[in-house]
């Protein structure tokens, strides 16, 4: 089976364009998946802890054979292939892979939580999903749509 998955990608630490450029190229290289799309870079502050650089984020759509927890090992391999070290919580970070979305997967298990718990709160990972899987419904039934509106226009700023 082929399913549909969606990465959110962040990084504020060690050029951040080039780290998530280089994280879009990692994913292209995976086995048993293919990279469909990827949204614009865009740029935010840092939500959580705002005593640190401003964010890249983005998202990438994948189409992959690999099942939930392997996918999650590969991610955690492109991750520390580029230099993160495990940092405090709501720290800064170099890189920042988190699988979004699995098909319509909803699963609650030690390593992984999908889809991931913070997806309907974030506008640096709802806008991007939003500009390329517009019409995107969560597995709860939710529209995507619907949450764009949610969140203030000078939130994000899309950089390319
Ligand atoms: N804030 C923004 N804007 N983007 C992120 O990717 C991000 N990642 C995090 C925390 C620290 C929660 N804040 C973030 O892990």
């Amino acid at each position: 089976m082929k399913y549909t998955t969606y990465i959110g990608l962040g990084s504020n630490l060690d050029n951040p364009i080039k780290q998530v450029n280089d994280a879009l190229d990692a994913l292209a290289d995976l086995p048993d998946t293919t990279l469909v799309n990827h949204a614009s870079l865009y740029q935010s502050a840092a939500m959580g802890n705002m005593d640190q650089p401003h964010y890249i984020n983005s998202v990438a759509e994948l189409a992959t054979h690999l099942q939930p927890e392997d996918l999650l090992t590969e991610l955690q391999g492109i991750e520390n292939q580029q230099g993160r070290v495990r940092e405090e919580r709501w720290g800064p970070r170099t890189l920042d892979l988190d699988l979004l979305l699995y098909g319509d997967v909803v699963l609650e298990s030690e390593q992984l939580t999908l889809p991931h718990y913070g997806l309907k709160q974030r506008a640096f990972v709802v806008v991007p999903l939003a500009e390329i899987a517009p019409d995107l419904l969560l597995p709860d039934g939710t529209a995507l749509a619907e949450l764009t509106g949610l969140f203030a226009s000078d939130d994000l700023r899309r950089l390319c």
